[in-house]
């Protein structure tokens, strides 16, 4: 086993880069694509090749490839930045996956990713490689504010400014779903079949979705071409769960000691993997089965008890666990006082939730505790505070409108909302400045700034906003004067003794 700081990094610094050349000669332990890489032809592109995709389906895909090799292999693309091509370019689209478990490192070298596209540097070239005859799966991991959507309504945003900028340059796209209809519109000129679109965000309903948001943008081009996609397009559901921190300078120095060679973009994940698709694909998919993957005929209640359960309590532990000072994930967690109020936002949420087949939600909570305490994984609450506006909806308000709907206390869901309200401020309890990052961060900034710090006045401005509390939200006087409450205390005795004194 791995005995972390012996030999030190300093005596083992690798002189080779991962590559099909130096795959060969790294440690037994490291384990390899078990296929003829050089054999394998693309057959699926990503959209939005971030490390989430490269530590879930790249693996479920290596595996996948292994267990029957077919033409599976990975395009990825970039939809920003041309960072992940640069890193993976030069390894031949090759990276390691370091799996971290609390008994100690595992590394795997992945290799269904074959090359990477970066969107803005040549948005035809991507438009090509999505219309292209063996291109049989298009997946997407964009983020939620990627969807260009309304997150309290899932309806696609007209006005955003990517929308405008792609109805009006529908051959150099920028956003996912112009990229997409772009391509489709292609195929069907070229009469093709369409590909599958499968969203692997953290949405509920992705499929369906993905589904609307494609027929709307393209029935604003075109109306033969929406038909076109609705009558012969799949977007099956999914979904999605692996924590995969993003990936720190540390965790490439260990992974160079470990691997004794150079790879410049490792990915970190926890050894928990889930994945729930909806088995509707137009022309086949790899067998992903074999590594796990569960074919359903109904991913919903996967959805939303991952949504609400394990997305929910992340989102309260950010914002709460930020305020009271816990850099990650693992700290909050082992927080006695936050872990109570985790297993009071359970209790509140397992009513919610249809439980899945075979699975007692209660078991599922105490198990994402134990993931959520993992101590080897480092995520850090910042990180997944970021774009709260697009996450709160699916997170926290679907289950404080079905707990309003029956009646049902929401102490421990109003909390988690007051904390991001706190949060997004700008302000931490001890003055210094949060770093918000968020689509309608400039928005929090104007209605804290007139609120000041009246509780009262800053839930109203917040609760106010429509594209994430709808209209019906900042109707129901048992949610606005619970959230105004826990906020004032927040604003006066802070995080800490807030979590303590929740009700439960
Ligand atoms: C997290 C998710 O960043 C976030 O908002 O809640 O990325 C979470 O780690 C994954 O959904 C786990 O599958």
């Amino acid at each position: 086993a791995y005995v972390p700081g012996r030999p030190s990094l300093a005596e083992r610094v690798p002189v080779t880069r991962l590559s099909s050349k130096s795959l060969a000669g790294l440690p037994a332990s490291v384990r390899r694509p078990g296929y003829d890489r050089a054999a394998l032809k693309p057959g699926i592109v990503h959209l939005g090749l971030g490390a989430f995709a490269r530590a879930h389906l790249a693996e479920y895909t290596d595996d996948a490839l292994e267990h029957a090799f077919g033409a599976w292999g990975i395009v990825g693309a970039s939809l920003q930045r041309p960072d992940q091509r640069d890193r993976l370019k030069p390894q031949d689209g090759l990276y390691t996956f370091l799996k971290r478990a609390p008994e100690g490192p595992e590394l795997r070298v992945i290799g269904s990713v074959l090359d990477v596209l970066v969107a803005p540097e040549s948005p035809a070239a991507l438009i090509a490689r999505l219309a292209a005859a063996e291109t049989r799966i298009v997946s997407l991991t964009v983020t939620e504010k990627g969807y260009c959507h309304d997150p309290a309504t899932g309806k696609l945003k007209e006005s955003h400014p990517d929308i405008v900028h792609d109805l009006e340059h529908p051959n150099a796209p920028r956003s996912a779903v112009g990229l997409l209809v772009a391509a489709l519109r292609v195929r069907m000129a070229e009469g093709l079949a369409p590909f599958t679109a499968m969203s692997c965000d953290n949405l509920p309903h992705n499929g369906k979705v993905l589904a609307g948001l494609v027929r709307d943008f393209a029935a604003l081009r075109d109306d033969k071409l929406a038909a076109w996609i609705q009558a012969n397009g799949a977007f099956p559901a999914t979904m999605v769960d692996r924590i995969v921190p993003a990936t720190t300078d540390a965790d490439i120095a260990e992974v160079a000691a470990l691997l004794g060679a150079e790879d410049a973009a490792p990915v970190i994940g926890e050894p928990f993997r889930q994945w729930a698709i909806q088995d509707v694909f137009v022309s086949g998919r790899p067998d992903w089965q074999v590594a796990g993957a569960q074919m359903v005929s109904e991913v919903a209640p996967f959805e939303f008890m991952k949504l609400r359960m394990l997305n929910g309590a992340h989102s309260c532990l950010a914002y709460l666990g930020y305020l009271a000072g816990h850099e990650t994930v693992a700290q909050a967690s082992a927080d006695p006082v936050l872990a109570r109020v985790l297993e009071g936002l359970w209790a509140e949420v397992i009513p919610t939730v249809p439980a899945p087949e075979g699975v007692d939600l209660a078991e599922y909570g105490r198990a994402l505790l134990a993931r959520f305490r993992n101590p080897a994984i480092r995520h850090r609450t910042w990180q997944i505070a970021m774009d709260g506006s697009q996450k709160l909806p699916q997170r926290l308000l679907g289950t404080i409108r079905d707990r309003l709907k029956a009646g049902a206390p929401i102490d421990h869901l109003a909390l988690a909302v007051a904390a991001w309200m706190r949060y997004v401020t700008g302000t931490d309890e001890t003055g210094a400045t949060i770093d918000v990052r968020d689509p309608l961060a400039a928005e929090f900034a104007r209605i804290s700034a007139s609120a000041g710090r009246n509780a009262q006045a800053l839930s109203q401005g917040l609760i106010g906003i429509e594209a994430i509390f709808g209209t019906d939200l900042p109707r129901e006087a048992a949610f606005t004067s619970a959230v105004a409450r826990q906020l004032d205390s927040l604003f006066a005795k802070g995080a800490k003794a807030t979590a303590a004194a929740v009700r439960g």
